[in-house]
């Protein structure tokens, strides 16, 4: 049942926090308390995505909230981190829009576009007025995007793409595609190294532009997730994103992303705690006693207190070395891979502590738990970020 929500913080990590980061977090929290829990179960069920509150996430300075200038808030890391931690503590689906429109597609045309693309479209994708998508995975192609057969010719001023894309969120709603596609005519690898991939800005009303929604999800049920289709697509070579030379600008964008999702993973895992903290001091079983006085219900509250505990901890840590400008993928990997495993074991010890009520939608457990199962394979799956690491730590690479 609906309880206000009233964080989590047992090692006192609150007092290294600024003032500036604990507003910006308690902003966030009353938003997601106000406009995202009371309606999102019902969003989940009908599998649909709450646009009305796009606006208002707009006004709240959500959107490329850690970048500068365009109409951005210029958050730091750690302000940016709490915005996402709070946002999937209602819902990973309404993170992942976030996500994707703030890391995925602002700051792609942030760090890599042109001084018109710019100013063309990131005030705007900052308000909300328009919305992104960013296409990089393909049916053939997804732990693996080096392998995408989605090709962009030049002709005259022009560029001509075909390709498909495949479970890309906010497919069909997106004004804006940043779309990867390897460039025809050019080798592997140049004498800098870089390979054919770059990324292009396609307008959805472009002919040849077709999105076409993926039904049947159990999970992320409000967010969208979409195909796209891409025959003939003719872009002004204006559209090409100057700054994006191979995939490597892909992946620099994957590693915003996934920073975010180490801290809404925290968030999702607080709200499976908290419920299952206040659930087992209510719930009576054997001799008129809370659950909570059982010693295996005790277990499984200390393994969930333990574990968010030391995400936060990683986290932070992570998105402070990152506002120092010294974050390295690898640490962004261990994050997302850590934080989410973490969150997904709390969904599932919280449903177990609930019983029978932990599987309805009484309780936003069962919602988070099927939520976190695509978390747990988007944006690089657990096993391939294990690999990563693994490289990281062997300098041998075992994909
Ligand atoms: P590899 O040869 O290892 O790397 C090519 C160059 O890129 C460098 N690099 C990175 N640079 C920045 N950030 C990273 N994370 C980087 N990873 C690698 C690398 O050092 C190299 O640089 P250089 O200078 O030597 O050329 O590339 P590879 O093709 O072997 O790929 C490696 C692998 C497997 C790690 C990569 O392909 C990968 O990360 N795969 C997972 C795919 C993935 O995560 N897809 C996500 C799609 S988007 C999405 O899921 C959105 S979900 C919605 C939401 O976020 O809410
Ligand atoms: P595969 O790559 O086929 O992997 C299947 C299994 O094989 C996994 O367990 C994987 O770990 C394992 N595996 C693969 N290779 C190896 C290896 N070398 N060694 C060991 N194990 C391996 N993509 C976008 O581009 N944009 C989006 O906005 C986007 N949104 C998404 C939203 C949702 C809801 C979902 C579910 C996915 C989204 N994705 C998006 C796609 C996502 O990034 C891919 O699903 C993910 O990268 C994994 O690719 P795959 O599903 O093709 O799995």
């Amino acid at each position: 049942m609906a309880f206000k929500f009233q964080g989590f913080d047992f090692l006192g990590l609150d007092a290294s926090l600024t003032e500036e980061e604990l507003l910006v977090r308690k902003t966030a929290r009353d938003f997601v308390d106000s406009n995202v829990t009371p309606i999102i179960e019902e969003c989940f069920r009908e599998g649909r995505f709450p646009r009305e509150i796009v606006p208002l996430m707009g006004e709240m300075g959500f959107y490329g909230a850690n970048l500068e200038g365009y109409g951005c808030a210029g958050m730091s890391n750690v302000e940016y981190g709490l915005v996402l931690q709070e946002l999937e503590r209602g819902d990973s689906g309404l993170r992942s829009f976030v996500s994707v429109q703030s890391a995925l597609v602002m700051y792609p045309i942030f760090t890599f576009g042109s001084e018109e693309q710019k100013n063309k479209w990131l005030p705007a994708l900052a308000t909300g007025e328009k919305l992104g998508c960013f296409g990089l995975t393909e049916p053939g192609f997804g732990s693996n995007p080096a392998g995408m057969t989605t090709r962009a010719r030049k002709s005259g001023d022009e560029y001509i793409l075909n390709g498909e894309k495949m479970w890309i969120t906010s497919g069909s709603i997106a004004d804006v595609a940043v779309v990867w596609a390897k460039l025809e005519g050019v080798g592997d690898k140049n004498e800098e190294g870089a390979d054919s991939v770059r990324g292009f800005l396609v307008e959805a009303d472009r002919p040849g532009f077709k999105s076409s929604d993926i039904h049947g999800k159990w999970s992320l049920r409000a967010s969208v997730t979409s195909s796209l289709s891409l025959e003939d697509v003719h872009v002004p070579s204006a559209n090409l994103l100057p700054g994006a030379d191979s995939l490597k600008a892909a992946l620099m964008c994957l590693n915003q992303a996934r920073y975010g999702i180490s801290w809404g993973a925290i968030g999702a895992a607080m709200d499976c705690y908290s419920t299952a903290l206040n659930y087992s001091k209510t719930r009576k079983q054997f001799h008129d006693q809370p659950i909570a006085s059982h010693q295996l219900v005790q277990e499984k509250l200390v393994w969930m207190a333990s574990e968010i505990s030391k995400a936060q901890l990683l986290s932070l840590h992570v998105g402070r070395l990152k506002d120092s400008g010294k974050s390295g993928h690898q640490h962004i990997s261990m994050a997302k891979r850590n934080n989410v495993w973490m969150a997904l074991e709390c969904a599932r010890l919280a449903r177990d502590i609930l019983g029978a009520n932990g599987v309805t939608e009484d309780y936003p457990i069962m919602r988070h738990s099927m939520n976190l199962e695509s978390v747990k394979t988007y944006e690089g799956t657990h096993d391939i970020h294990t690999l990563i690491l693994g490289q990281n730590l062997t300098g041998i690479g075992a994909y």
